[in-house]
């Protein structure tokens, strides 16, 4: 009986790490900005925090792969070694000094291994380089305002897109994916650091762009920090990630990254307070950056 539970066991095991062997893909070669069908890993690194969130994750899958399939290895060769029909009388050794340090010791010298990353990537999260530009970002019940206090101090409320928006803003060419395309977006310029403060007006709420690898929490009465510095123009989306009532779902992030001049122009819209002028500017943007990578991928 027990041998049978124990076959059952490691056949189930074997299969369990093959299928994690095959499905747990280095974080990188994805979509950046948002999911897509179908998707196994992260969305693409367009920061370099994102980049090495990315390094951490593909390190730590691999340690957890090498350790499983040694696990593995062992059990299948004690179920085969020290079977009854094999091993009718089993040793009664407790203790072996040096397979108990060996056992002590490679677990703390993988910990270090683990460890020494992980505080770098603490500290580069944390490092807030002088930012060129900072927004805050308020949490709602169920919508962000988004301010530019060193732009003019002008807000604006970025709602998500129901089915007409979403219907308009693709009959213009423009992409609009359900459930994450908004009214307003963050507009950023190209490269440079941008510190987003962040805060909540009722409950808690979570700023987050996975592309960014940015994700804090946004709390009432506080003011949390994340920053970024996006590598590549585009608009890259995230979702309110902390639980805040019914409508958590519908309270997308979306942050479209251009050049300074169309920056310099938005931000000039904006502080007209030329709300069509401004989205103007960032569709003309969008629809050019389309042709661009069209015309990128055509000559691939
Ligand atoms: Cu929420």
């Amino acid at each position: 009986m027990v041998k049978r539970l124990l076959g059952t066991w490691s056949w189930a095991s074997l299969a369990g790490i093959l299928a994690l062997a095959m499905f747990v893909l280095p974080a990188s070669a994805q979509v950046a900005g948002q999911p897509v069908d179908g998707q196994l890993g992260m969305q693409a690194a367009v920061t370099p925090v994102a980049h090495s969130i990315h390094s951490f994750y593909d390190l730590v899958t691999y340690i957890i792969i090498a350790i499983a399939l040694f696990v593995l290895g062992l059990m299948v060769y004690a179920m085969y070694a020290f079977s009854e029909s094999r091993n009718p009388t089993p040793s009664r050794t407790t203790h072996n000094t040096l397979i108990e340090v060996i056992w002590t010791v490679l677990p703390i010298i993988i910990l270090v291994i683990i460890a020494v990353p992980s505080f770098k990537l603490l500290h580069l999260q944390f490092s807030y380089p002088k930012p060129d530009l900072t927004i805050k970002a308020t949490g709602h019940q169920w919508y962000w305002t988004h301010a530019y206090p060193d732009q003019g101090g002008f807000e604006f409320d970025t709602y998500m897109l129901d089915s007409d928006g979403l219907k308009e803003r693709r009959a213009k060419g423009l992409d609009a994916p359900r459930n994450l395309a908004v009214d307003n977006e963050v507009v950023v310029p190209v490269n440079k650091v941008v510190h987003v403060l962040v805060t909540a007006g009722d409950v808690l709420h979570n700023w987050t762009i996975p592309s960014f690898g940015s994700k804090i929490d946004a709390v009432p009465g506080r003011l949390t920090a994340t920053w970024f510095k996006a590598e590549k123009e585009g608009v890259y989306y995230g979702q309110c990630s902390e639980l805040c009532g019914v409508n958590h779902a519908f309270m997308p992030i979306a942050v479209r990254v251009v050049d300074q001049a169309t920056f310099d122009a938005w931000i000039e819209a904006r502080k007209e307070d030329d709300e069509d002028k401004a989205n103007a500017i960032i569709q003309k943007a969008a629809l050019d950056l389309k042709s661009r990578n069209k015309v990128a991928s055509a000559a691939d």
